[in-house]
């Protein structure tokens, strides 16, 4: 049987071919359906790429299917679960990161939680995207929640090794991870050398919090940009729209 993949990674893979991609993620444990429905609102009207939804804590349950929801209802492009766990899945998204925690020291968050949700992701007809998820110092609360063994953030290579492992498993996208809120974003030399070595489309995420670091991270080789504080963090719907629209300039340079 040949594996045919789905249309939300078809969209990604031939939105790449075009350009650099900004994914937005809200975490329901901190957004209100209403507050998500809002942001979502304002994805929609600056075209982001798509919405991730999910977190290492609380993100499950009634909590997560109205944020699902309510961004559903203002956003048309594709809404995609990053689950902290089997617990994070919903029905109403469009797709899910299934994603392994490859430098986890416990192998629930490498193929536990995965067996726990797998048939419930078969049951919804939630699209699922096998990704490679690589936690890099200093981790935040995905590092711990995940008992990963954070990359030491002067160890390129490491991270490296692990993506490409990542690949060699059959994992068609790579998630480098500094830790939502990090003080600062994976460095870009890591950046590089992981882009170096894959084939795979390689996700950034943690820390993330402007257009010039965006771009920097662009530059070195990072295919899709995640941010979720700096808009979560805004103090109105108005100034998380202007930090958007700075963080996707990066993305397009
Ligand atoms: C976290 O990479 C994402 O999983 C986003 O991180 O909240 O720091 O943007 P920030």
């Amino acid at each position: 049987m040949v594996m045919k993949i789905g249309k939300v990674e078809r969209y990604i893979h031939e939105k790449l071919e075009k350009k650099r991609l900004h994914f937005v993620l809200i975490d329901p444990d901190d957004t209100s359906p209403e507050v998500a429905g809002k942001l979502a609102r304002v994805c929609e009207e600056l075209e982001i790429d798509a919405i991730m939804v999910g977190g290492s804590t609380g993100a499950e349950g009634e909590t997560l299917d109205e944020v699902v929801k309510a961004i559903k209802e203002n956003y048309s492009l594709p809404v995609i679960l990053f689950p902290g766990s089997h617990g994070g899945i919903s029905k109403y998204a469009d797709a899910i990161f299934f994603m392994s925690l490859l430098n986890s020291r416990n192998p629930f968050f490498i193929t536990g939680a995965q067996a726990l949700g797998a048939f419930r992701v078969k049951k919804y007809n939630l699209e699922p995207i096998p990704m490679a998820y690589i936690i890099v110092e200093p981790g935040e609360t995905a590092g711990w929640v995940g008992d990963a063994k954070p990359i030491p953030r002067h160890k390129p290579k490491i991270a490296a090794a692990y993506a490409l492992a990542g690949q060699y498993l059959g994992m068609r996208l790579v998630y480098l991870e500094a830790g939502s809120g990090a003080p600062q974003p994976v460095p870009e030399t890591m950046v590089a050398t992981v882009k170096k070595a894959i084939d795979v489309p390689l996700i950034v995420g943690g820390g993330i919090r402007s257009g010039e670091q965006v771009r920097k991270l662009v530059k070195a080789g990072a295919d899709i940009i995640v941010t979720g504080t700096a808009i979560e963090s805004a103090g109105s719907i108005e100034e998380a729209r202007k930090k958007l629209e700075d963080l996707r300039r990066g993305v397009s340079i």
